[in-house]
């Protein structure tokens, strides 16, 4: 039926749940093929070269690597494990031909493991299975393969599929081994099973050209960059060719800059063929799904159909008294364009209009990625408000529907009975309980979406921080009935001024406190939480009255608790609706929307 357009190319992506090793399996293959030099210093993690992912250890975007072993070109995309950014996972499944699903050795199959799979058993990928970290003390590497057999099963996956070859892997050391009670080498095992199990690439070199964009990227010096597979067809740098863009028009251009995968680069090429991953800059408003193809005889792909987002935050210019301190870009107009440019990039979000021009709502798929994209606007140097996460609603002819998820657990025993009843309040229910006798157990439940929002600080704070909890959409219901807000009000600053030790002293035993003595406050900023439930104005500006003896030293005797400093995901969590986020480069504040106390209070909840 289909000809093998290359015979000696692979190309596969890596898919995991979150932190089942898949980047540190990719550095591995990398070193093990030849990639580094021997003497060349190279960090851990290569792959993960955004500032971002470096610091949080985890993957935000895909990336493609290509090594070479024996005669094989092997293209590989590392894709992110976490559920927010399952889009980047369901792009990459448009340009490879295999997958390698990981595992971890002890922890199993996990709610984004059948997310990732499910995707790829849809596309007719063939998978490898690797279970990986067989190293860890817990590795129950025989009964996780069950599981996984379990998962391809309850997927419905075709024979060929369920079929698929196990290795068994250490990344860190960089070995695999096809029995898992004999100790592996080096990563050849893994090497061969590509070889032999990922279908090489098919299409024809001598149809008309069809390359389809699966995903960008940009350089300071090259500008956007397209990369994409091709289908059919060949290319070479100076051909006419024509973007079918996904509005349905056609645009003629030139093909100016080939590039190709080099282990971690991409280096220039004078062309191309089918079968082939490629790089091409010179496009400029080139978007992911359009086709490049053949002037002559025009023959689009059909555009790549993404999961639609669920959560939504509107995102403000910052209206703050200290605005405008330390951005270099606060206007709604900087704040647009800067949502127009993610667009391009990122299929998974969407912007909507809202009935104020100094407003926008951000639609992404959880928390973690739009608080990523803010963090990253920050750092660029702008500065804006947020409000609390809202879900997207659905409206039917019976009602309003909800996502729901599906929500795995996993706790000590002993925190068991606090995480159920807190669940209970936000309208979850349990759908499966597993004891594997080792002190801890693994809760399986359905929960709206809304339940989820500012449960997962409450969640470490009420495991002690030892509590692993991971979610996934799973579908649509109908409204779940009202899920109560955070019990707790808020300690809010009353005045202009700084903050001072002596009056955080005296308000210490009212709540937890969120900033330091020294810290500038305005009218209208939260500083604190209130042990109790209603909001109270408090002037953490006081001075102590002070004698003439002991003027500069009077505060030093005071013992203050450290305060809690919430971090962005925190204070996105913590807020409720009448509340905000502030973000500036060098600061986050927390705010009521409606700053001067005498207005607030008119409109108490
Ligand atoms: N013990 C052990 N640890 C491993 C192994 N492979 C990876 N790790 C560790 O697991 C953690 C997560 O590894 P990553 O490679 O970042 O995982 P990932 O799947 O790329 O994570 P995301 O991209 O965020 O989904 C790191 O601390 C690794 O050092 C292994 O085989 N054994
Ligand atoms: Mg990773």
């Amino acid at each position: 039926m289909s000809t093998v357009a290359n015979s000696l190319l692979r190309n596969v992506a890596i898919i995991a749940h979150v932190d089942h090793g898949k980047t540190t399996l990719v550095d591995a293959l990398l070193h093990q093929s030849g990639v580094f030099r021997s003497n060349e210093r190279v960090a851990e993690r290569a792959l993960d070269n955004i500032e971002l992912e470096r610091e949080r250890g985890i993957t935000i975007m895909a990336k493609n690597t290509a090594v070479r072993y024996n005669d094989f070109t092997i293209n590989i995309v590392d894709t992110p494990g976490h559920a927010d950014f399952g889009g980047e996972v369901e792009r990459t499944l448009t340009m490879v031909d295999g997958v390698l699903l990981l595992v971890d050795a002890s922890e199993g199959p996990l709610p984004q493991t059948r997310f990732v799979l499910r995707k790829a058993l849809e596309r007719g990928l063939l998978p490898i299975v690797v279970v990986n970290k067989i190293d860890r003390q817990d590795a129950r590497a025989t009964e996780v393969l069950s599981e996984v057999y379990d998962l391809f099963i309850d997927l419905d996956a075709k024979d060929d599929q369920i079929d698929f070859p196990v290795l068994y892997t250490n990344a860190k050391a960089g070995t695999a081994t096809t029995n898992v009670d004999e100790p592996g080498h080096d990563l050849r095992p893994l090497f061969d099973a590509i070889v032999a199990h990922v279908h090489p690439p098919s299409g024809e070199r001598d149809k008309p050209l069809q390359l389809l964009v699966a995903n960008l990227d940009s350089s300071d010096y090259l500008g956007r960059i397209a990369i994409g597979r091709i289908f059919n067809g060949t290319v070479q740098v100076g051909d006419s060719v024509v973007v079918a863009k996904l509005d349905g028009d056609v645009q003629r251009t030139r093909v100016t800059k080939l590039f190709k995968f080099d282990g971690l680069k991409r280096v220039v090429i004078d062309h191309a063929a089918a079968g082939d991953i490629v790089c091409l800059a010179g496009l400029n408003d080139i978007t992911i799904g359009e086709t490049i193809t053949d002037p002559e005889h025009q023959s689009p792909i059909p555009p790549i159909h993404i999961d639609e987002p669920t959560v939504s935050m509107v995102f403000g210019v910052n209206t703050s008294p200290m605005s405008g301190t330390d951005g270099r870009y606060v206007t709604s107009s900087n704040l647009r364009d800067r949502l127009d440019r993610e667009l391009v990039g990122n299929v998974s979000i969407r912007v909507e209009d809202t009935d104020s021009a100094d407003q926008v709502k951000v639609i992404g798929r959880g928390e973690l990625q739009l608080s990523i994209l803010i963090e990253m606007m920050r750092r660029e140097g702008y500065e804006l408000q947020v409000s609390r996460p809202q879900i997207v609603t659905l409206t039917v002819p019976g009602g309003t529907e909800e996502p729901v998820e599906e929500l795995v657990i996993d706790v000590a025993e002993e925190f068991q009975g606090v995480v159920i009843a807190g669940l209970g309040m936000r309208r979850a229910t349990m759908t499966k309980m597993v004891n594997h006798g080792s002190g801890r157990v693994r809760l399986e439940f359905r929960i709206p979406t809304r339940g989820l929002i500012g449960f997962r600080s409450q969640f470490l704070t009420d495991t002690k921080g030892t509590g692993i909890l991971n979610h996934l959409f799973s579908g649509w219901e109908p409204w779940h009935g009202p899920i109560a807000g955070r019990p707790s009000g808020v300690l809010v600053a009353d005045r202009i001024g700084k903050a001072t030790a002596f009056a955080l002293y005296n308000l210490q035993e009212r709540g937890e406190i969120f900033i330091e003595p020294g810290t500038a406050v305005y009218q209208g900023m939260i500083i604190g939480e209130n042990a109790r439930p209603d909001d109270m104005d408090v002037n953490v500006a006081k001075e102590k009255k002070l004698n003439n003896m002991r003027s500069s030293t009077a505060e030093e005797g005071i013992r203050l608790i450290p305060p809690r400093a919430l971090n962005l995901e925190q204070a996105i969590e913590f807020i409720d609706e009448d509340e905000l986020v502030e973000i500036t480069p060098k600061t986050i504040r927390l705010r009521k929307r409606i700053l001067a106390a005498n207005q607030r209070r008119t409109t108490k909840r």
